[in-house]
């Protein structure tokens, strides 16, 4: 039997760079290999006040992205998490075997209600919870995320291990799959923070959307430094996210491309990476726009994926319910 990967994105705005560098480009191709789960997880995205056009626009155009960028929706199973409603009765019952005390420790948590101190809610507090069943739901083996989302997955594991030990091997424990390169790919205005959609500075961001003209301008004004030389070190903060761009998008060594841009100026660089990125989006633009003309057809895959995941859901579900006690 083929392993199980699953993993989860959010539809809280466009995908950006980061989305793209340190998850989706690694889903694709797995499917060979995988039984392959997408999830667009619009149950994590209301922990944000969504207007509902935006929250329904969102969700397809997520879905849309993800076929765009090389999923299959034959040989994979995309979904909206809202629709197989076994996501949100694990995560209650799982709820009801994680400690307040692990909640607060969850560094999500707390950036995301430092931003948004007027709507502190309870499902921003158990996202980790929800995020866990989404795993546990399908006995995943293995989960693709960026650097941000290796806390969330060890608090997953946790979880499991402790309902385990309760109750006997009723969840396969799940492993991270955080890429080597392009794990935390950072905002090219504040390049010591992540690079995030739903952030309001959108110069620090490459949207998967942008024109060619817009991602070269962004990245013509991405903060760097002023000693001029372009090597990948910890006090280059802005020029190190550069070169990772850079090797993600051109498939290159950290290495080879310092050595490619070796006394040249920070502005010929910038420049060639903004037209590296550019280049990179526009086939996927092309076929996010074709996608996005046809909202019936994306609706019928949406609904073929609930159903196989539905199905998958099951017997873990019912298997949960059975060991707890439930009559
Ligand atoms: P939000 O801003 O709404 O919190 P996000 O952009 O941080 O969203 P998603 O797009 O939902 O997050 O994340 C999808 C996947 O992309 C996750 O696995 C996440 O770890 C990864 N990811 C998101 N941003 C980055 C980034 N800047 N660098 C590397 N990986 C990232
Ligand atoms: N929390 C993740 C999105 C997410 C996810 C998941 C990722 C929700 N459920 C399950 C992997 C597996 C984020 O903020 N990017």
């Amino acid at each position: 039997m083929k392993k199980i990967i699953f993993s989860g994105i959010k539809p809280t705005g466009i995908p950006t760079l980061g989305s793209l560098l340190g998850a989706l480009t690694h889903w694709e191709g797995l499917s060979s290999q995988y039984n392959c789960l997408y999830c667009v997880v619009d149950l994590h995205a209301i922990t944000i006040r969504i207007d509902p056009a935006v929250l329904r626009e969102n969700g397809r155009n997520m879905l849309a992205w993800l076929i765009a960028l090389g999923l299959d929706p034959e040989k994979n199973i995309l979904y909206y998490q809202s629709h197989v409603s076994a996501h949100a009765e694990l995560s209650w019952i799982l709820n009801c075997y994680t400690y307040v005390g692990e909640l607060n420790r969850m560094t999500q948590f707390k950036d995301k209600s430092a931003k948004n101190t007027e709507n502190i809610n309870s499902g921003l507090y158990t996202y980790p919870v929800l995020q866990a069943a989404d795993i546990l739901l399908f006995q995943s083996n293995l989960v693709p995320i960026g650097e941000d989302q290796r806390q969330h997955l060890e608090i997953c594991r946790d979880i499991a291990e402790r309902f385990n030990k309760i109750y006997g091997d009723v969840f396969t424990i799940p492993e991270a799959f955080v890429p080597p390169v392009g794990a935390r790919i950072t905002g090219l205005q504040n390049p010591s923070a992540k690079m995030s959609k739903s952030d309001e500075h959108s110069n620090d961001c490459i949207y998967l959307s942008d024109s060619s003209d817009e991602i070269i301008k962004k990245f013509k004004r991405a903060v760097t430094d002023s000693d001029n030389t372009i090597k990948f070190s910890e006090e280059k903060p802005g020029i190190s996210n550069l070169l990772t761009i850079y090797a993600c998008v051109t498939n290159k060594k950290i290495e080879e491309c310092e050595a490619e841009f070796e006394g040249k100026g920070y502005g010929a660089f910038k420049l060639a990476v903004g037209e590296a990125v550019a280049q990179t989006l526009a086939p996927f633009q092309k076929e996010h726009a074709r996608l996005m003309s046809d909202i019936a057809e994306l609706d019928a895959i949406a609904s073929r994926g609930a159903a196989k995941a539905n199905e998958m859901a099951t017997p873990t579900l019912i298997n949960v319910k059975n060991v707890i006690g439930f009559v």
